[in-house]
Order: structure tokens, then C-alpha cells, then sequence
């Protein structure tokens, strides 16, 4: 995230002349066909060789979530990614294929009723999934649209009976560096952490994700289990969870720990706060020659949860 790359598809708004918009689409054909050929001598393991649950997708989609713009196709996904337990690039998924996703097992611990360790099967079995269409809005100012399969955070909140005195959810990625390089640059804040007020978890959109284009989750969009807050920059959406605690003081996030300036714990999507080193009044569509389209407040969903944030003077609410 400190470091833009740009892609051969991705071509910044100065440059979009007709021309350069249909050699982009070139190129993405040709990039497309290059993956194509890659992923032939070199398969990558995206999916569990073997996952209990996988019987479960496609799940029924929810139409309520509707989208403005068509769905990126599931190879610009896939070969677009950021997971910097895997390195920094974009292709960072192609490393997470070496992840072991099963076992897997979900820790749940502070403020609850009872702390416990489920595996993450038998809680896929246990929650409602259903498929929703969801915007993703990265900070960088690029974004994609995605079906994922999962359920309700709120139905996960139920599930963990947090004490009264809960006021955030803190949740935790894997940490293994003989696994994931990334996690050997000692100067990261690993493991990679994220929280929600009990509020924001709780809202509808807050949405858990076990899977994407009606199937088991692929390991570089952060399997076994993954947040989706689309109204929050996609920074939020933490990958590969292994942990989730109740607590009563705000969690210091991964990105906020690096620089909070930056990087904030709110990070709701806002075309008018310019992130201090780019504009965020537009977006680039992935995998669409390079069309921009202008960003919305809280990325679509204001009317989900605008209402979350009134009276929440003197925070930085869209850092
Ligand atoms: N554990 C972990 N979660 C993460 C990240 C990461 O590097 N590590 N990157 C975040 C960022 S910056 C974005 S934009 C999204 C990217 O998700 P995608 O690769 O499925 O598009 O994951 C988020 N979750
Ligand atoms: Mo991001």
C-alpha cells in the first residue's frame, strides 16, 4: 500500500485517451492470456485439496445487495491482490497458494461469555451463508466488484456471546513466517490486526466471507474466513482470520500502527477527504481498460450506515 504499481491494465486517469483505454483492453487480453498460460505450467493450489464444506457453494444469492457496476471477472481478482504476509506486490496471491487452510480453527477470547476454539468447518456449518454482491474500494483508489458467500458478522457476534462490557471486535490474522515471508520483515506490526466498533460489527453490511464467485474461498482473497466492510476502505477487510476477540479498549489496527496518518481506525470511504498523498474523489474499475468513476460516501452504503457515525464529532471518521 506504501507502494503503487501500476499494472499494463491499469492506466491512470491522465492517460486515458481512446487510444491508450483500447490498448489497455489489449493488453488485458494479453495479460489474461499470459495468466492463462502461467497457470497451466505453473497451477497455482488457490483451494484446500480437500474441504468438508465445499458442498455448501454456490449458496442462495441475497438480492437486497445490488451493484452499480458489472462484477470484475474472477481472473482480474485472482491475479490482483493484496496480501503482504506474501509480499508487497500486487501478485501477492499467487505466494498464498502455499497456505495450509485446513485445519483451520477460529479462536474466540476476551469478553465473552465463554472463550473457545472452533474449527472453522464446523462454524461454516452452523452460520446462514448466503451470496451477496459487494463493491471493494481500496485505499490506493482502486476497486472491483465481487460476489462473495459468507454471513453476517452479527450472526458470528451471536454466536460468541460477547459480556456487556465489549465495545470492539479485534480480529487476527495468522501469524507463521516460515510460511508467509512477509511476516519476516520484523518491521511490520505482524500479525495483521483489525477491529470494529460492536456497532459497526453488528450493522448488516459487516459481512464475514468463507467464500467468492460461488465457491470456497481462494487462498490470495485471504481463506479459510475474511472480513467485508464495503463501506470502509479495503484495509479493513482483514484476511485469514484465526482470531477474534471481544474488548473494551479501541484495538491499534495493522495499517494505523504503521502510520497513522495515514491509515486510521475508521477508514470510511469519502471522495472529499483526500488521503494525504492522492485524491480520493475517483476510482479505476479493475479489469476495465482503465475506466474511473467518481467514488461515493461510504462507498454506496451511506444509507446502511451513515447513521453509525452521527454524533461521532472530533474523530478522523474517513482516514
Ligand atoms: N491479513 C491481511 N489482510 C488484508 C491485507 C493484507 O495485506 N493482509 N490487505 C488488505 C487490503 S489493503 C485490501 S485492499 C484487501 C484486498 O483484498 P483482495 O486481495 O481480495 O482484493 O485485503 C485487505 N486485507
Ligand atoms: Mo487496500
Amino acid at each position: 500500500m506504501l507502494i503503487r504499481r501500476w499494472r499494463n491494465w491499469e492506466i491512470p486517469e491522465r492517460e486515458a485517451t481512446p487510444e491508450s483505454v483500447f490498448a489497455g483492453r489489449r493488453n488485458l487480453l494479453k495479460a489474461g492470456a499470459a495468466a492463462l498460460v502461467a497457470e497451466a505450467l505453473w497451477p497455482r493450489d488457490l483451494f484446500a485439496a480437500s474441504d468438508p464444506t465445499a458442498a455448501l457453494y454456490p449458496a442462495k444469492r441475497d438480492n437486497a445487495y445490488k451493484l452499480d457496476r458489472p462484477i470484475t471477472p474472477e481472473s482480474v481478482n485472482t491475479h490482483y491482490n493484496n496480501f503482504y504476509e506474501f509480499g508487497m506486490g500486487k501478485d501477492a496471491g499467487d505466494a498464498a497458494s502455499v497456505l495450509p487452510i485446513r485445519p483451520w480453527s477460529i479462536q474466540f477470547d476476551g469478553l465473552v461469555e465463554k472463550p473457545q476454539t472452533i474449527a472453522i468447518d464446523d462454524l461454516i456449518r452452523r452460520m446462514p451463508l448466503e451470496e451477496r454482491l459487494y463493491r471493494h474500494r481500496c485505499v490506493e483508489s482502486w476497486a472491483m466488484a465481487i460476489p462473495w458467500t459468507g454471513f453476517a458478522l452479527k450472526a458470528l457476534v451471536d454466536y460468541a456471546k460477547p459480556l456487556a462490557g465489549a465495545k470492539y471486535v479485534r480480529m487476527q490474522t495468522f501469524k507463521d513466517s516460515k510460511i508467509a515471508p512477509g511476516q519476516r520483515q520484523f518491521w511490520y506490526p505482524w500479525p495483521y490486526t483489525e477491529g470494529l466498533t460492536m456497532a459497526e460489527a453488528t450493522n448488516e453490511l459487516a459481512f464475514m466471507v468463507t467464500g467468492a464467485y460461488g465457491k470456497p474461498l481462494a487462498k490470495c482473497f485471504g481463506a479459510p474466513l475474511r472480513l467485508a466492510t464495503p463501506w470502509k476502505y479495503g484495509f479493513k477487510s482483514i484476511k485469514s482470520i484465526v482470531r477474534i476477540s471481544f474488548v473494551a479498549e479501541r484495538p491499534k489496527t495493522f495499517w494505523e500502527a504503521l502510520s497513522p496518518s495515514e491509515y486510521g481506525f475508521w477508514a470510511n470511504v469519502n471522495p472529499k477527504v483526500p488521503h494525504p498523498r492522492w485524491s480520493q474523489a475517483t476510482e479505476e474499475l479493475l479489469g476495465m481498460g482503465g475506466k474511473r468513476v467518481p467514488t461515493l460516501l461510504y462507498n454506496g452504503y451511506a444509507e446502511q450506515v451513515a447513521g453509525l457515525y452521527t454524533g461521532l464529532t472530533g474523530e478522523n471518521l474517513f482516514m
